[in-house]
């Protein structure tokens, strides 16, 4: 019998199709062929890890901790061989980083991996695809609960090495252990990176032990704005609002995302968004001030001023900041810093004069220059916001790419490495919906679809040039959030898109297919009692 050959690429599209819809997985694995019967865990299922090494037994810690607070079931960890009834981790040296295979039948579950974070992603994908109960400590009704996982067999490895999500903890404060929630939901996502923006105009929240003023004065401010800062008729709340985080609680964040496999990147913003330290130290601005930590969004004119003694006590604080975190980026900041001060102030100009510099943007690049100069004989890579490209940069700078595509584009023909984070795409601060329904946000319009449409690679590079692009990151600026629950309002479920297009094949991507596979992922939400967007229907 003949087929013609456009039925056969239908009847495969379909097939595809409904292999995607049906497996209850966000992000989207690689390759997934699903098999007859399931595999059930019970009270005699057992851990087998392989080796049966301390690496082994902290990346599967959280499983552990999930399955028996849901099941009541034991779990025991065991070393040796895979038995029936078991559920196996082991290292196999032939996959690629990050990457893993994981294998149900009905007798029991093998996971691979070359690594540890491959073992815990095989994991993630195995506790969605358990009953979203799994989320929830065991109680009376889920007794007769069945644990089973349909039998499958999954090649799955990330499109992207970096796939992050940007925290702004300036704007409103918000508690560690909120931040270590959002760490845990990164990894359910395979998301591997927080970057932590910690200093802003609004608020300074992160201790510096040789400069306390900047958390004693820098941390709290006594007004914020109400209503939104373009309206006309906005005015002050007189509302003290404070908070930062101790270099205690910053190396129990550290610790708590390193086993996640989360790696965090801490932002100290400079030269710009800096009110919060001049106004604990005025000295470090080019007028002497006085200032204070402003209650109001926006970009304002007073920035560090480029003289030695300011570029020293910020050497001082990156040098303290960068020995609290293990990873090797440093994010420098370095968006909208506007040069009104620098133009009038001696120092500035002489400074300019001395070096030979130009442009007010070039003094710009030779401030970071000073500062990444501290931060390399710490082994750290320094991450800029793409403003920095308005000037020449050196190719040691990784950009990222906020305001459009078009500085990442610039970066990466340069040779720079490139994070993708483009506004229209990836601000998860912008409405998601109709904005007289909605709460109060910046402005702009990112429903999920939007999300999920976004190309990381812009068409525009050639292969080359495309592997300067990293990952992407989402961004939560925090203005218009003031509470922890108003943020998982505005992050999920956009997270979920944006983690697929990090991780997935961008070759199937199907937005019906995948609002599908969001229903799923939204029934674990409701047990993790995320307070996310509910839309009337994901499916439309
Ligand atoms: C621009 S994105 C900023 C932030 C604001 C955000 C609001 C970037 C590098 N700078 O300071 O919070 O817009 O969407």
């Amino acid at each position: 019998m003949k087929i013609n050959p456009i039925v056969l690429i239908i009847l495969l599209l379909s097939f595809s199709f409904s292999i995607q819809a049906e497996v209850k997985l966000i992000p989207l694995p690689i390759e997934i062929k699903p098999g007859k019967k399931s595999f059930e865990f019970d009270v005699d299922t057992r851990l087998v890890l392989q080796p049966y090494d301390s690496i082994m037994k902290e990346t599967t810690s959280f499983f552990c901790d999930l399955v028996r607070s849901s099941t009541g079931f034991p779990l025991p960890v065991v070393s040796g061989k895979a038995g029936k009834n078991s559920l196996v981790c082991r290292i196999n040296s032939r996959l690629e980083k990050e990457a893993y295979r994981l294998k149900v039948t009905k007798d029991g579950i093998v996971v691979e991996a070359s690594d540890a974070a491959g073992i815990f992603y095989g994991l993630q994908t195995i506790r969605q695809l358990l009953p979203a109960t799994i989320e929830t400590p065991v109680s009376m009704d889920i007794g007769t609960q069945k644990w089973s996982i349909d039998c499958v067999e999954i090649h799955d490895k990330p499109s992207f090495e970096y796939r992050g999500m940007m925290l702004d903890v300036c704007r409103h404060f918000m508690p560690k252990e909120f931040v270590m929630r959002m760490i845990d939901l990164l990894a359910f996502h395979k998301m591997n990176t927080f970057h932590w923006h910690l200093t802003d105009d609004q608020g300074w929240r992160i201790e510096i032990k040789k400069y306390p003023k900047l958390t004693a004065i820098g941390a709290s401010r006594r007004m914020e704005i109400a209503g939104h800062k373009n309206a006309p008729d906005w005015s002050w709340k007189v509302e003290k609002h404070d908070g930062f985080y101790t270099q205690e609680d910053i190396k129990e964040v550290v610790e708590y995302a390193r086993k996640r496999h989360v790696t965090i990147i801490p932002e100290i913003e400079m030269p710009g968004h800096a009110l919060a330290a001049l106004a604990a130290y005025p000295e470090l601005s080019c007028s002497g001030g006085p200032f204070e930590v402003v209650g109001r969004w926006g970009v304002f004119h007073d920035i560090y001023c480029s003289r030695e003694e300011t570029i020293e006590f910020l050497q001082h604080v990156v040098c303290e900041v960068a020995d609290l975190f293990p990873g090797e980026y440093f994010h420098l900041g370095g968006d909208e810093a506007p040069k009104t001060r620098w133009k009038r102030c001696k120092s500035c100009q002489d400074r300019m004069a001395s070096e030979g510099i130009d442009t007010e943007n070039q003094l710009q690049t030779y401030f970071v220059g000073r500062i990444e100069e501290v931060l390399k004989k710490k082994g750290k890579k320094v991450i800029c916001w793409d403003d920095a490209v308005d000037a020449e940069i050196p190719q040691s700078i990784t950009i990222m790419s906020w305001r459009g595509e078009e500085g990442g584009i610039k970066a990466a023909r340069l040779g720079n490495d490139v994070i993708m984070t483009p506004h229209r795409s990836v601000y998860l601060d912008y409405y998601q919906g109709n904005k007289s329904t909605e709460p109060l946000t910046i402005g702009g319009f990112l429903p999920l679809e939007k999300v999920y449409d976004y190309q990381p690679i812009p068409k525009e590079l050639n292969q080359e040039e495309s592997l300067r692009i990293k990952g992407i990151q989402a961004n939560v600026w925090t203005e218009y959030m003031p509470d922890e629950k108003h943020v998982e309002y505005m992050v999920f479920p956009r997270l979920a898109a944006l983690a697929e297009i990090a991780w997935s094949n961008p070759e199937n991507r199907d937005m019906k297919a995948f609002s599908l596979r969001l229903k799923a992922i939204l029934q674990h939400y409701d047990y993790m009692n995320i307070n996310y967007r509910k839309q009337d229907r994901y499916d439309e």
